[in-house]
C-alpha cells in the first residue's frame, strides 16, 4: 500500500510569496504513526509538481485555510482518478461539513491516535466519512516526525522542533486553543533530548580556536557554516516555567542558534530570560498585536500591556536577544493613526525584525463568529484570509486604508532607514542574521 501525502501551495502573488522556505512537520508526523509496511511519500508544491497519475491507495492532505481551496482541487483531481482523498489540519477541523464535500474522509483535530485506524479501516474497505480525535490528544509522548520524507535541498537549512501542544489563553483571533485544546501539554525531556540528538551533535559548535577567528566576522557565522540553526514551532514555548527553564538547559548543551515564540510577558522574568540568552536563543517571536488596551482586552489578549512594550524590548535587548514582532490592524478601535503608531515603534524601539498583519477572522475562531453575527465578513474566498488582504468591513476606516496602510508599514519598516536605525547601528544583535532577513523583506517591499 501507498500513501501520497500533500502539501498544497496556492498560486500567490510573486511579492506576497514568503521568502524564507521553511520546512513542515504535520505530515513528517503522520508518516511517522503510519502503520509498518505502508510505503508514504510526501509532496510539498511549493517545490514540486504534484504528479496526478501517481499509483496510490490514498492522497491525504493537509490545509491551513488559505491554501483550502487549491487543497480541494487536488482532492477533485485525484477523485477522479479514483483515489480516495483524506484531508486534515486545521482549516478542515474546523469546517469538517465543508471539507466533506470535496473529500472521502475528513481528520477532525490531532491525527496521531486515529490515523492508524484510518489505515485500517481503508484496508478494510470501510473508510469512515468523519474521524475526529476524542479530544486534544492527552499524550504528551509524540513520535519523532519523519524529517527524512523532505527533500532537505528545498528549505532553509533550519530544523524544526515541537515541545508542546495547547495554549491557556483564548485570545479572539487564534485558533490554537480552539484547535489543541486549553491544557498546556509539554513533552518529556528525555524524548526531546532524543529528538534533538537525531539533529544535532552535542556540544561546541566547532574547535573554541575556529570559533574564535569565525566569530571576528560574526559571531552566527560558526552556526550558520555548521546548521546548529532550530526553530521551535510551539505557540507558546514559555507556558510552563519549570519546563521552559529544563528545556533551555537542553538546548545549551547542544551550543545551537534557536528561535521560537514567547509571550511579552517573559520580558520581566529575570531568570527566564537569562535562560533564553544563555541556551542560544537568537530571537524571541512576540505577539504585541496592539497598543490600544481596549483592543489586546476585546481579543482576549489583556495580559499584553502597551505601557511596557518599550521596557520590554529593552530588557530582552539586554540579554543580547533579538525580537521578531506581530501586530495586527483592522482591529475596532484602530483608526488610521495606527499604522504611524507601529513605525515608530518598530524603529524607535529598534525591533529586530516586525510584521504588522491585518485581523484575518479565521474560520471557527469567536473573532469569526463575532464579525459574522455582526454582517461585517463580505469575503468568503479562503485564499484571501492571509491576513495581507481584508476580508471584513474594519469600523473606524475603510478597506482601501486598511490594506494600503498594513503595505505602507510593511515599507517604511524594511526602508533602509530603518534598517540602518534598527540593525547597523550599535549596539549590534546578531546583525548577520537580522540583516539578512530585513534585506529580504525590503526587497520584497520594493515591489509593492
Ligand atoms: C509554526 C507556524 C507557522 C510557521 C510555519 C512553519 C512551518 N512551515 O511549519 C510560519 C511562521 C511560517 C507560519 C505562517 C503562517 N501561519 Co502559522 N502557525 C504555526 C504554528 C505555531 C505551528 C504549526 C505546526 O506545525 N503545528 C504542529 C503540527 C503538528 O500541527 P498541525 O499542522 O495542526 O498538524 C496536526 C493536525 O492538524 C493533523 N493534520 C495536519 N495536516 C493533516 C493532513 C491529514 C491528511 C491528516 C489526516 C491530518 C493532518 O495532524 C497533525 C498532527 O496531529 C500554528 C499554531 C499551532 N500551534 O499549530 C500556526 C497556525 C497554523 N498558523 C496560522 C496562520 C494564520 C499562518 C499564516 C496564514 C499567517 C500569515 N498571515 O502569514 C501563515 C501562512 C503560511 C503558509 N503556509 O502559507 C494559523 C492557521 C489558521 C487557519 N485557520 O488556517 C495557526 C493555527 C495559528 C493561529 N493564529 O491560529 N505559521
Ligand atoms: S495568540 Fe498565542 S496566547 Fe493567544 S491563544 Fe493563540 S497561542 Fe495562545
Amino acid at each position: 500500500m501507498k500513501i501520497l501525502l500533500i502539501s498544497p501551495e496556492r498560486e500567490r502573488k510573486k511579492e506576497e510569496a514568503f521568502l524564507f522556505k521553511l520546512s513542515f512537520l504535520n505530515l513528517p508526523y503522520l508518516a511517522s504513526v503510519t502503520p509498518a509496511g505502508v510505503e508514504v511519500k510526501i509532496v510539498d508544491e511549493a517545490f514540486e509538481k504534484i504528479d496526478f497519475e501517481e499509483k496510490v491507495d490514498l492522497v491525504g492532505v493537509t490545509a491551513q485555510t488559505p491554501a483550502a481551496p487549491r487543497a480541494y482541487q487536488i482532492a477533485k483531481e485525484f477523485k477522479k482518478r479514483g483515489i480516495p482523498v483524506v484531508m486534515g489540519g486545521v482549516h478542515a477541523s474546523m469546517l469538517p461539513q465543508e471539507a466533506i464535500q470535496h473529500v472521502d474522509s475528513v481528520v477532525v483535530g490531532e491525527a496521531e491516535e486515529v490515523w492508524p485506524d484510518l489505515i485500517k479501516d481503508l484496508k478494510r474497505g470501510q473508510l469512515r466519512r468523519i474521524y475526529v480525535a476524542s479530544e486534544p490528544s492527552h499524550s504528551s509522548h509524540l513520535p519523532f516526525p519523519r524529517r527524512e520524507l523532505l527533500n532537505e535541498k528545498f528549505y532553509f537549512p533550519l530544523k524544526l522542533l515541537e515541545t508542546t501542544r495547547g495554549c491557556p489563553h483564548h485570545c479572539d483571533f487564534c485558533g490554537v486553543s480552539k484547535f489543541f485544546g486549553f491544557r498546556y501539554r509539554h513533552r518529556p525531556i528525555p524524548e526531546i533530548e532524543r529528538e534533538l540528538c537525531t539533529l544535532f551533535q552535542k556540544g561546541p559548535v566547532m574547535s573554541p580556536r575556529l570559533k574564535k577567528i569565525l566569530s571576528l566576522v560574526s559571531i552566527d557565522l560558526p552556526y550558520f557554516l555548521k546548521k546548529k540553526l532550530l526553530y521551535i514551532i510551539d505557540s507558546n514555548i514559555a507556558g510552563d516555567k519549570r519546563f521552559c527553564l529544563e528545556l533551555l538547559s537542553l538546548l545549551k548543551e547542544f551550543d545551537l542558534l534557536w528561535y521560537g515564540h514567547a509571550p511579552v510577558s517573559i520580558a520581566f522574568d529575570q531568570s527566564l530570560l537569562k535562560g533564553f540568552a544563555k541556551s542560544g536563543c537568537i530571537a524571541i517571536n512576540i505577539g504585541f498585536e496592539s497598543f490600544s488596551p481596549k483592543n489586546l482586552n476585546d481579543m482576549g489578549k489583556g495580559f499584553n500591556q502597551p505601557d511596557h512594550y518599550a521596557e520590554a524590548v529593552h530588557r530582552i535587548h539586554d540579554q543580547g536577544i533579538g525580537i521578531m514582532g506581530t501586530f495586527i490592524v483592522g482591529l475596532d478601535d484602530d483608526d488610521p493613526s495606527v499604522f504611524q503608531r507601529i513605525i515608530d515603534f518598530c524603529i524607535g524601539s529598534k525591533l529586530d525584525w516586525a510584521l504588522t498583519f491585518i485581523m484575518a477572522p479565521y474560520p471557527g475562531t469567536n473573532s469569526y463568529l463575532r464579525l459574522e453575527k455582526e454582517g461585517r465578513i463580505f469575503c468568503r474566498d479562503w485564499e484571501k484570509y492571509d491576513s495581507l488582504n481584508a476580508v471584513y468591513q474594519p469600523l473606524q476606516m475603510s478597506v482601501e486604508e486598511l490594506e494600503s496602510g498594513m503595505r505602507r508599514t510593511w515599507k517604511e519598516v524594511f526602508s533602509i532607514s530603518s534598517i540602518y536605525k534598527r540593525i547597523l547601528k550599535r549596539p549590534w544583535i546578531h546583525p548577520l542574521f537580522y540583516l539578512g532577513m530585513n534585506w529580504q523583506f525590503h526587497k520584497l517591499t520594493r515591489k509593492w
